[in-house]
Parts: C-alpha cells; sequence; structure tokens
C-alpha cells in the first residue's frame, strides 16, 4: 500500500487470511483463470458487441502492455471516465494487469469534479468516450489538460477528434497487440483502484481498495446474493459506483463466469428490452428507479419472468415501497445498505419477508465489526439509535493521502465513522434512521452541503448561502439553497445556473432556491454551519421557489 496508515494492522491482516477472506488473488490472475475455463462464454454484452471471456482476457492484455508502452508506470494512476459499455473493463482490467490504479468517476461528474481527482489522485491519464448523454467529454478532456499538466495522455473510446492529440481507444489497443511488453504481476495486497467517497464533508475523497480485500467481497457477495455462472446480471446504474460494481454487481458476475449486460440508461424502456433479449436474472437499482420500473413493468409488453433478484440500494427504501415489490415484479427484494468505504448489509434471498421489507440487511462478514454509538462514542443498548461505526476484512483503514479526513473519519483503533445513524435489530439486521453530518441523499447520489455552499459563496450576488436536505417523496432527499442575497436579489434559475457553469455534475444543482434576508436570530447565533443548517431546514415547510 501507499503509505502504512491506510493498510490494516498485520495482525488482523494474518486474521483475514487464516479465516480465508484474502486468498492472494488479484483481478488479473482472476480473469486469467476464468478465461481458461469458460473460454468461449459470452462475458460481456453492451451495444453491439459481445465479448467472451477469452476475448476480454486478450483485450486486457492488450491494454496493459499499451499502458506500460506509454509510459505509465506500476502504482499510476489513470481516471477512467465511462458509461456503461464494454471497453470500461478492458481499460479497468488492463490497468490491474499493469499494476496501475484506476480512479473511478461518474458519467454524471464534470470538470470541477474531474480537476479534483486528477490533482487528488495524481492522475497521469484519463479515459473517456466521446460522448455520452449528450455530452461530448472531449471538451472536458481539453479543459483538464488545459488545468493538470501531469494529465500526460487522453484516451477516448470512439473518434478521438482531430487536432486534439488525444488517442482513439482502438488504435491504443492495436499498439498494446503489436508489443512485446510483459507485465509484473501487482501483489494481492496492493491497491487495485481507487473509488471516490460520497463527499460527506466537502470534497470527494479517494479510497483505496485492495485486490484480497475487493476480491473477498465479490465472492461472499455472490454466494449471499445467489449469483452462479447461469446468472445474467444487467448492470443499469453507472457501474463505476460501488453498488453495480460489487455488491455483487458486474465484478462479482465475472468472478463467478456469470453473463454482463450493460444498459446505457437505468430507465425501464432500455432495461426492459435487454431484461427479455439477454434473459437477464438480477439487477441493482436504486429506490427511485425501483419505482419508476414498478411503474412501467404493469404497463410492459416486455416479457421480464427471468428477473429473480432485484436489489435496492444507496439510498432508504421505505417499507411500503418495499412490500409491493414482489406483487409488482415477481421478484425477490434484496435491500443492500452499503458504502465505497467498505461495508456492506444485504437482506438475505431466503429472510422473512418482514425482515426483508423493514431493514437494510446485515453485514457480509461473521468478521465486520459494527459499533452503534452515542455522542460522545459510548455504545448505546442494544436496539437503540445511535452512530454507525465498523472496521472488518474490507473497509478501509484511511482515505488515499489525506490525513485530515483520515484523523475525522477513523478512530483511534481504526474503526471508520460512517456518518450514519442506524439501530441495530437481533440478528444484526441494521435499520437506517439518517445521517449524521450534512450531505444529501438525493435518489441514491451524494451531495456534500459545504461542496455547494462554497460555489454558491463565490457568486457576486450571494452574501451566505446554506444548503439542506429536504424529504421528497420521489427522490427520499432534495436540496434546497438558502440564500442571503447581496445587492440585487439574483434569479432562482440564475443561481441554478451558476451552479451548473461551475462545472459541476447536475445532481448537485440545488432543487430548490429560497432567499431570505437573513437567517433567523437562532440560527445566526449558532456557532456552526450544521445548526445553522438544522433550523433552515425546520424553517421550509413545503415554501417553493423564491423566484
Ligand atoms: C453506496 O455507497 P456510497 O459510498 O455512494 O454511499 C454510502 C452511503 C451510506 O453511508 C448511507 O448513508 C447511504 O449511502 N446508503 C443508504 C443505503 N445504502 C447506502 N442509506 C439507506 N439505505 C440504504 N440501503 O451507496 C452503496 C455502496 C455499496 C452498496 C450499496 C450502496
Amino acid at each position: 500500500m501507499d503509505r502504512p496508515e491506510q493498510s490494516w494492522p498485520a495482525a488482523d491482516a494474518e486474521r483475514y487470511r487464516a479465516a480465508g477472506y484474502w486468498r492472494g488473488e488479484t483481478f488479473g490472475q482472476v480473469l486469467r483463470e476464468r478465461a481458461r475455463q469458460y473460454g468461449d462464454k459470452i462475458a460481456i454484452v453492451g451495444g453491439d458487441q459481445r465479448w467472451s471471456y477469452a476475448e476480454l482476457d486478450r483485450r486486457a492484455d492488450a491494454m496493459a502492455r499499451a499502458f506500460l508502452d506509454s509510459g505509465l508506470r506500476p502504482g499510476d494512476r489513470v481516471i477512467v471516465h465511462l458509461p456503461n459499455i464494454p471497453e470500461f473493463f478492458s481499460v479497468i482490467f488492463g490497468l490491474f494487469r499493469a499494476g496501475i490504479l484506476p480512479l473511478y468517476a461518474l458519467p454524471a461528474h464534470r470538470i470541477t469534479e474531474i480537476e479534483h481527482f486528477a490533482v487528488t489522485g495524481g492522475a497521469r491519464a484519463y479515459v473517456s468516450a466521446q460522448s455520452h448523454d449528450g455530452f461530448d467529454y472531449r471538451t472536458l478532456a481539453t479543459e483538464l489538460k488545459a488545468r493538470v499538466p501531469g494529465v500526460e495522455q487522453v484516451l477516448i473510446v470512439g473518434d478521438a477528434g482531430a487536432d486534439t492529440g488525444f488517442t482513439a481507444l482502438a488504435d491504443f489497443q492495436a499498439r498494446g497487440e503489436a508489443s512485446t511488453t510483459v507485465p509484473v504481476e501487482p501483489a494481492s495486497s496492493d491497491v487495485a483502484f481507487l473509488q471516490i467517497s460520497g463527499g460527506s464533508t466537502g470534497l470527494s475523497k479517494l479510497i483505496p481498495r485492495t485486490h484480497d480485500a475487493y476480491i473477498y467481497t465479490l465472492r461472499d457477495s455472490d454466494r449471499i446474493c445467489g449469483m452462479t455462472e447461469d446468472s445474467v446480471f444487467l448492470g443499469a446504474l453507472p457501474i463505476a459506483h460501488n453498488f453495480p460494481m460489487s455488491s455483487p454487481g458486474v465484478l462479482g458476475a465475472l468472478y463467478v463466469g456469470a453473463r454482463v449486460v450493460l444498459s446505457t440508461s437505468p430507465s425501464p424502456e432500455a432495461g426492459f428490452a435487454l431484461v427479455e433479449r439477454e434473459s437477464v436474472t438480477m439487477t441493482s437499482l436504486v429506490p427511485p428507479l425501483l419505482l419508476v420500473w414498478m411503474e412501467a413493468a404493469a404497463k410492459t409488453h416486455f416479457k421480464l419472468d427471468t428477473l429473480s433478484v432485484i436489489q435496492v440500494g444507496g439510498a432508504k427504501l421505505i417499507p411500503e415501497v418495499a412490500r409491493r415489490v414482489k406483487p409488482a415484479l415477481g421478484v425477490t427484494l434484496q435491500q443492500v445498505f452499503g458504502m465505497a468505504e467498505g461495508l456492506v448489509n444485504y437482506t438475505r434471498l431466503d429472510d422473512p419477508d418482514d425482515i426483508i421489507i423493514h431493514t437494510q440487511g446485515r453485514p457480509i462478514s461473521p468478521d465486520d465489526e459494527v459499533l452503534i454509538v452515542d455522542d460522545l462514542g459510548n455504545p448505546v443498548p442494544e436496539g437503540e439509535t445511535g452512530h454507525l461505526l465498523t472496521r472488518g476484512p474490507y473497509t478501509i483503514r484511511g482515505y488515499y493521502n489525506n490525513e485530515a479526513a483520515n484523523q475525522r473519519s477513523f478512530t483511534e483503533d481504526g474503526y471508520y465513522r460512517t456518518g450514519d445513524i442506524v439501530k441495530r435489530l437481533p440478528g444484526g439486521y441494521l435499520v437506517v434512521q439518517g445521517r449524521a453530518n450534512d450531505h444529501i441523499n438525493r435518489a441514491g447520489e451524494k451531495i456534500s452541503a459545504e461542496e455547494i455552499e462554497d460555489h454558491l459563496l463565490a457568486h457576486p450576488q450571494v452574501f451566505d448561502a446554506a444548503v439542506v436536505s429536504v424529504p421528497d417523496e420521489y427522490l427520499g432527499e432534495r436540496s434546497c439553497a438558502f440564500i442571503i442575497p447581496k445587492g440585487d436579489k439574483p434569479r432562482a434559475v440564475a443561481i441554478k445556473q451558476w451552479i451548473r457553469s461551475r462545472g459541476l455534475a447536475d445532481f448537485k444543482v440545488p432543487d430548490q432556491v429560497v432567499f431570505v434576508e437573513r437567517f433567523s436570530e437562532t440560527a445566526a447565533g449558532k456557532i456552526s454551519r450544521k445548526e445553522l443548517r438544522a433550523t433552515l431546514r425546520a424553517q421550509l415547510d413545503g415554501t417553493k421557489d423564491s423566484a
């Protein structure tokens, strides 16, 4: 690992190996092994491409050689900013084999987020698609190269554009095919890639995940979720996110020799056609999408009867909706409560309905340690609500190169402070009650209030700003920006446009803008932003945009 404080203490590591969790496998070896076992069996379906395990293995080899020949070295970081397309896999498995770390960005991210990842991750290359969802990523890449000189190379899936200096991925791979470079296999205890945190306070942090620990979650997730070599998993959510990537997700599917089907849109229109055509057995959704899928299923002419499990997570699923899943879709619902930092909880497929409907599941591992504590850090009595702390065989012990965040987010004895407020039922099942800190969980997308406030404060007509979450029937939570104007009051639409113009993901644009003359006496007297936000949230009560 890069820095000792990010790794597990030697005694814990030894315990996790002895328990058979960490088996010394790397992603590169796993793919080689599956290509040997499954050869021509189709591994990945996306657009008009169908790649077998052997084909993916061959492409990954070529990519690994091309990355090394291009001057990248083991341990370097590369931003992977791709939608749900097969090339996602040739790129990441190529990087894994070369010992280079992918840093996963979400398709919704824009220049400001990507620049932050490039700088904090010290990225040397950027890989994106020509365009997706009406956005041309080549313009982002041009801006990125101008802003961050450390990003030396840009690879584009599709047309790299004239005079951009970018390389088309197909050409890059062809170079790798002609090369004789032999990559050196990384160690299984090495960091395989960097995930990004939801960014509960301030900007997103980078999460180092090792081969050993991540592959362990795939193996046990496959078992818990019933993923076998006969399964067909539909990647409908953006697969760069930890949930559809590994719970058990697309990587869990490949781990066990199943088939991955990729949808570039999470809509039921796109998803249902693929379910019927590819006989999909399992997929994962966030709660608002589940609602849309249930509604659409009542009217669709597509056959969905191969679907047997739908997993729902990323944000709280309310019991009233959970109860309707089986009748509406004829599938088993599995609730998933996880985090990119590690801990993942699942309801088990054979749990009684009551557990499946009312809880967010229990941890993957018998060695996941879960502590529920009060504000002072003392354990609460069993069954009572408190802050969730956790450590275990796949929960990180520290963020990548971020000592300040590590001080805040980890206890001295290595527990990760999740920021979630939960209670624990008999059997270890967790029920999520809310968040301790001010992030907004908008349909599973995490937004840091602080990050948006900083951008609002940069507006010339904003004197002060506070961003809060508001309960929303459809999204779970939406965002509301309270603004004290400076001089002429701007219009709400102009404020929203401002956030967009700052080069941020669209989901971070405040859903609602409310202008106030001042923060009320009680609120203004508060010392912390956190208390101010709480006071403002309480005062909201169905208010609409001010302008
Ligand atoms: C998943 O990962 P992240 O890193 O985007 O977000 C983690 C946070 C959790 O700390 C919690 O606040 C919230 O998302 N969350 C849920 C939830 N699942 C996640 N809140 C309530 N109910 C749930 N079922 O979101 C993630 C990673 C792996 C698997 C599943 C989700």
